[in-house]
């Protein structure tokens, strides 16, 4: 037994004697040198804190000028296809429609002169549906019981046709 614990004391002894003959003070001095050395230099690196890389990419923002653009500022209120998608204009109907009688109004934020203005949306009847450009905002809409500020009916109601085929905007005056 005594020869056993005897040849265990120089096994482990010759085992720590070579792991410090490999990795010396002056190796683990180099290797402390580099961890100070780099703990105090990384956080000096310039970091893109800003997230960019992880958010989406940004989306252009919609143009309020664009009278083929739902987004543009007169449509606060709009509900059907635009008109200047239809072979008409943004106060035009398209050939061959006449502008319904009655129609709906809103009151809409002119982005260029930060004054609110009243707009009369008029459906175009006397074709089927366009199809193109279908835009549909809300702002200050009500339903049916206050119907001079309700979109989502067909105001053709009082034409000689009640086919309904786009919109258009018209300024009524600064509200
Ligand atoms: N005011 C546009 C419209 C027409 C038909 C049906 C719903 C809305």
């Amino acid at each position: 037994m005594r020869r056993l614990f005897d040849w265990m004391d120089r096994f482990t002894e010759r085992g720590l004697r070579g792991v410090a003959h490999r990795h010396g003070r002056r190796s683990l001095l180099g290797k402390l040198g580099v961890a100070l050395v780099g703990g105090a230099v990384l956080p000096m690196l310039p970091f893109d804190r800003s997230g960019a890389f992880a958010a989406e990419p940004a989306k252009p923002k919609p143009d309020p000028n664009d009278p083929s653009k739902c987004e543009y500022w007169r449509y606060c209120a709009f509900d059907g296809y635009l008109c200047t998608c239809c072979g008409g204009s943004l106060t035009q109907c398209p050939p061959g429609t006449d502008a319904s009688k009655v129609s709906w109004v809103g009151t809409c934020l002119n982005p260029n002169d930060g004054r609110q203005y009243l707009v009369s949306y008029h459906d175009c009847c006397g074709k089927g549906s366009c199809g193109n450009c279908l835009c549909n905002n809300n702002e200050r809409e009500r339903p049916g019981y206050r119907l001079g500020v309700h979109n989502d009916i067909n105001w053709c109601m009082a034409n000689a046709s009640n086919m309904f085929h786009c919109t258009t905007s018209i300024i009524v005056g600064v509200a």
